[in-house]
């Protein structure tokens, strides 16, 4: 295994992405691309310009992670423009895989890209950028669950 994509929307990202992508890098000979995704059917709290800086910055003194944007196509073309032999998944829980599954074996099936998946930290078992973003609207501190200059942005600074 040389090299696999982390695909995402990371509207932002949280400490559970961080977590499963620097594991991910450790295990790829030639690390691993974090492909930040932008759907145009999507809404999203951050454009794609300011979600690409913010998993930057969070990765900027890792080796073996590079970032960049997927676009709104296939994630399994992507990932074979790029070389790429593996996806790379982080899993919470059942319903993860349960939602997973249908999209990795699609994925084999249309360019043979295989999908590997890593069972996510248990501390941060709980944790998806849509909670993130109901909790800070709502007043509440969320600094413990993303990276700082995350938790700065959400604030406005
Ligand atoms: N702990 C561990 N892992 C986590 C956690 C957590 N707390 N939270 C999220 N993750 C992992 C999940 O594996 C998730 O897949 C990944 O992090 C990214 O999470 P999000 O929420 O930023 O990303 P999503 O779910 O919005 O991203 C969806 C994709 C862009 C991956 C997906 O839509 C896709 O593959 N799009 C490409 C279009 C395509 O090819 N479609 C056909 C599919 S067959």
């Amino acid at each position: 295994m040389k090299l696999a994509v982390c695909p995402g929307s990371f509207d932002p990202i949280h400490n559970g992405h961080v977590e499963v992508i620097a594991r991910a890098a450790k295990i790829f000979a030639d690390g691993v691309i974090v492909a930040v995704s932008n759907n145009p059917a999507k809404t999203y709290r951050f454009g794609l310009e300011e979600r690409l800086e913010m998993v930057r910055e969070v990765f900027s003194l890792l080796d073996g992670v590079r970032v960049e944007a997927m676009g709104g196509g296939l994630l399994a073309e992507y990932a074979r423009s790029r070389g790429a032999a593996t996806v790379l998944k982080g899993l919470r829980n059942s319903r993860d895989f349960d939602f997973e599954a249908p999209m990795a074996a699609m994925n084999r099936s249309l360019t043979g890209v295989e999908t590997i998946f890593l069972a996510g930290d248990p501390r941060y078992s709980q944790l998806s950028s849509s909670l993130i973003k109901e909790v800070e609207s709502l007043g509440g501190d969320v600094s413990d669950y993303v990276p700082r200059s995350v938790a700065r942005r959400l604030s406005g600074g």
